[in-house]
């Protein structure tokens, strides 16, 4: 029932990394006219901006990967367990060329902003070069963590280095070669970049605020045979990490870390620290993310395995986290992370007992002391999973923009779906959708999103939109779920982004839902078998078709 006469498009797709890649995917199957606009001038979202030195996944390849294409799976050979950016951003144009997606994708397009007519039931999207595209149906894969942000150190804009933020990061790449290099922010960011430029580096100065748990990979290369195996069972490794509560392909645990011996969690910590990674959070006990006594056992390991690597025991203790247990913070994995500190020329400055009170022309001022600095880098992070989304104008019904809503109201949506108040509008990885591997819901949602258009076009459905009802029973499903979990009372110690904690005057308010991909998906399902009856306005007022 789309009227193709009226529109520009059927439906537009903002973004290009995998949200954007999977929707276009996806769309186009069900016949509509689609369209994907990114600012960015590469496709690859997220693995296009983010090139710092030792950028790479932290999910496994085997699960961080789309599973929807045959071609794709049986073609596509991974060289790394953990792949580096290159790696991710050579498979996306791999996606992107196998899949024919280049051209209904046009680059440089940012989109300023979106805005909805209500009595044409279309979406304007007005690009910065002066364009304006309409649409019936209007998607965001705009990225969850991919609004940067520079810390509020006074004096920023005077230093006369160069200034570098992770998710910026030039294209031609930096020379640090000898160079005296000061790093703030030390979370997945910071942490991935700290062992590979330390070798590279003249003088290396990381300013810590918080000492994160960092659990080391062991990468490993991939054989030939273990590419054969995933080829064959590709399925079977979706469901399972499908399945599990953070989108891993992962066994789950079976004890409780309170009901084992001390010998016997030592063992079994001591095994999944061996093996890496996210085997450590996920596979070692039930309830590492629930119960603090067994998160504060988990911390209790990890501090030790810094005094084993780290030479020098007040680096040691520096390092240690002394403020928040374990999931407090989103976890991040290391390659040489620790073990980057046994060089003399990493010096590790502690900024939560005295604070960096400026930024000079010449480098960064701890208390009285200014470190002279060549180049400054800023790991600091993101307004996570909102700030892609009220950074444009997103304008909906009574010119009421999504910014606006979630100012009034709070953080609301329908399964991060949708939004009341937003017709037609969708999100990919919306707030409230769960805290992941991101590829499951990326995935999932693109399918759960195909199927209910393609329900919407043969039953001349206008268009959906959360109702209120809806908004508010996942609010309050996040935040009751989210309160179950260690991530509460740990992450609001430790300023995690997950509670929207990092960013100044940001509510703390559960950015993602705590509660289990898989019970998360469950109510897409249930939604979808109700006929999108039970949280959707289908009734059209008088709208065109
Ligand atoms: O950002 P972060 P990130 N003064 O917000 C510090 C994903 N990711 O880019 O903890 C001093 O985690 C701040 O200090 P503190 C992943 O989901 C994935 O590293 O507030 N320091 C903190 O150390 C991850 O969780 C991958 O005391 C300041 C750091 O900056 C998410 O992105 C790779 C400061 C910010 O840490 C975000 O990670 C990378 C200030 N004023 C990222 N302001 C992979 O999957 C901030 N900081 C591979």
């Amino acid at each position: 029932m789309t009227d193709q006469s009226t529109r520009d498009y059927d439906a537009i797709v903002i973004g290009a990394g995998f949200s954007g890649l999977a929707m276009l995917h996806h769309l186009r199957e069900i016949g509509l006219r689609t369209l994907v606009v990114d600012g960015e001038d590469g496709i690859g979202g997220t693995w296009w901006v983010n090139r710092y030195p030792g950028v790479r996944t932290d999910s496994e390849y085997s699960y961080y990967s789309f599973s929807f294409s045959k071609e794709v799976r049986d073609e596509w050979t991974w060289t790394e367990r953990y792949p580096s950016g290159d790696e991710v951003l050579s498979y996306l144009n791999f996606v992107a060329d196998r899949l024919d997606l280049r051209k209904d994708i046009r680059l440089n397009a940012r989109v300023d902003s979106a805005v909805y007519d209500e009595a044409a039931n279309t979406w304007t999207v007005n690009l910065a070069d002066g364009t304006h595209l309409t649409t019936k149906y209007l998607v965001s894969g705009m990225g969850v963590l991919s609004q940067a942000v520079y810390p509020d150190i006074p004096g920023i804009e005077t230093f006369r280095g160069e200034k570098y933020h992770t998710a910026q990061w030039p294209r031609a790449g930096v020379d640090l070669a000898g160079k005296r290099v000061g790093l703030i922010g030390l979370g997945a960011s910071g942490i991935q970049i700290v062992p590979v430029i330390a070798s590279e580096v003249g003088e290396f100065f990381v300013f810590q605020r918080t000492p994160n748990f960092v659990v080391e990979t062991n990468n490993d290369k991939v054989a030939e045979e273990d590419m054969a195996w995933l080829r064959a069972n590709y399925d079977a490794v979706y469901e399972k990490a499908a399945n599990h509560p953070f989108g891993v392909a992962m066994e789950p645990a079976e004890h409780s870390a309170l009901e084992v011996s001390e010998e016997e969690r030592r063992r079994i910590f001591e095994g999944k620290w061996n093996e890496g990674g996210f085997h450590f959070a996920n596979e070692c006990f039930t309830d590492l993310a629930t119960n603090h006594e067994a998160s504060e056992l988990a911390s209790e390991f990890i501090r030790s395995k810094i005094h084993e690597i780290v030479k020098d025991p007040e680096k040691a203790e520096l390092l240690s986290p002394r403020t928040y247990s374990f999931n407090g913070k989103r976890v991040p994995t290391g390659h040489g992370y620790y073990n980057a500190f046994n060089h003399e020329h990493v010096h590790l400055i502690d900024t939560a007992t005295t604070p960096i009170t400026r930024i000079s022309e010449k480098g960064i001022v701890v208390g009285d002391t200014e470190h002279e600095l060549d180049v400054i880098i800023f790991a600091t992070g993101f307004d996570a999973m909102t700030g892609t989304l009220t950074n444009i104008d997103i304008v909906g019904r009574g010119g009421r923009t999504l910014r606006e809503k979630w100012a009034a109201e709070g953080l609301k949506s329908n399964l991060g779906i949708n939004a009341n108040g937003f017709p037609n509008f969708f999100m990919s990885l919306g707030p409230q959708t769960p805290y992941s591997n991101l590829i499951v819901p990326i995935q999932l949602g693109a399918q759960w999103l195909q199927r209910a258009l393609k329900w919407a076009e043969e039953n001349d459905i206008p268009y959906f939109e959360a109702t209120p009802e809806s908004e508010e029973w996942w609010r309050a499903e996040t935040e009751r779920t989210g309160r179950l979990t260690v991530m509460y009372t740990e992450g609001k110690k430790a300023k995690a982004w997950f509670l929207g904690e990092n960013i100044p005057g940001k509510p703390e308010e559960f950015q993602v839902y705590m509660g289990g991909g898989q019970v998360y998906q469950q109510h897409c399902r249930d939604l979808e078998e109700s006929g999108y009856a039970a949280l959707l306005y289908r009734q059209p007022a008088t709208v065109q078709a």
